[in-house]
């Protein structure tokens, strides 16, 4: 009797250890650190999944460049060492020309039409074609509309552009929109303070609140609002990975974070004035209203460059640029 009752506990025991242990960690990694776009969007996915799944999925997020550049990331989500990540559309470049398409200058007019686009049937397409790289793509959040920033003059035109060194992220499409305008583009991967800090490259294009975040006033004088590019993050996860889910689970995991992309393009949406004021009174001289249409008509023929010449790649960018007429 008292062996059948301690074999009984031992089962339940064993049960309960066997539940305990099958908790899934999922490792999530962003390349910047806390208060940036990606960390919002890793955050809170993180709470609402850990949440949401009670307590059988966990989230460990790696941040502030813990496991490597975004290009680093990437290949570790192919791999599955990292399960997920929430990435600048930018460094994709390399694994699926695709993505050139979505930083097309001057595509999206505002956030609105950025929203209808990437969240209906062309973005979803884009995000499709990134599993033949390995990729599942979930959704987008917002990194933001890019801004150039350089230390030598104010910029109003593209002829004060002219020679600039600008740090541009690791896509051929970026290159081409600043060799266009005149300047010396240099692809590097994040973080570039010290870079910048150094007289490495003169400028670098980012969105707000990238300046206040990564305190590029205090090595920045001049702002230029050139809202050239619109820059979506990708939310991803691994491919092969993402296979071996259960249907319901990546129901759960699509949900958060799509809810997540929501809750962050939001929040960030209502700050950018407040990051401008920030940047003004840190010192930064601010060229509100560039001659734009200057800017728009240099990069006009962007479209028949060679960098679009892939059939895929060129079949969406003619889609994107139809659909936002
Ligand atoms: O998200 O590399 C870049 O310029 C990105 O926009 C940066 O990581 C901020």
């Amino acid at each position: 009797m008292h062996r059948a009752l301690m074999i009984a506990m031992v089962m339940v025991l064993t049960i309960i250890f066997q539940t305990a242990s099958a908790a899934t960690t999922i490792k999530l990694a962003v390349v910047t650190k806390p208060g940036s776009a990606q960390n919002i969007v890793a955050e809170r996915f993180k709470a609402l999944l850990e949440a949401q799944s009670q307590g059988d999925i966990k989230i460990k997020i790696f941040h502030s460049g813990s496991r490597g550049n975004e290009t680093d990331i990437l290949t570790q989500i192919q791999k599955n060492i990292i399960q997920m990540g929430v990435i600048t559309a930018g460094p994709f470049d390399s694994f699926d020309p695709i993505v050139r398409v979505l930083h097309y200058p001057f595509l999206f007019k505002d956030s609105q039409e950025a929203d209808r686009i990437l969240d209906g049937p062309l973005g979803d397409e884009i995000l499709a074609s990134l599993e033949e790289s390995g990729f599942k793509g979930l959704c987008y959040s917002e990194n933001g509309f890019r801004n150039l920033t350089n230390n030598s003059r104010p910029v109003q035109t593209p002829g004060d552009v002219k020679g600039l060194r600008i740090r541009v992220m690791e896509s051929a499409v970026h290159k081409a929109i600043w060799r266009t305008l005149g300047a010396n583009p240099m692809p590097m991967p994040w973080p570039i303070y010290t870079e910048l800090k150094q007289g490495v490259v003169d400028g670098q294009e980012n969105p707000l609140w990238v300046v206040e975040v990564y305190r590029f006033y205090e090595i920045q004088k001049y702002l230029t609002l050139t809202r050239h590019v619109y820059s979506p993050n990708i939310d991803v996860a691994s491919l092969s990975w993402w296979k071996t889910l259960d249907p319901r689970t990546r129901e759960l995991i699509q949900k958060c974070m799509v809810e997540a992309a929501r809750f962050q393009r939001k929040d960030f949406r209502g700050k950018d004035a407040v990051w401008l004021k920030l940047l003004k009174e840190k010192g930064m001289l601010v060229q509100e209203t560039p001659d734009i249409e200057s800017f728009r008509a240099k990069v006009a023929g962007m479209k028949d460059m060679d960098l679009f010449r892939n059939p895929r790649v060129k079949a969406m960018l003619e889609k994107l640029i139809q659909a936002t007429q």
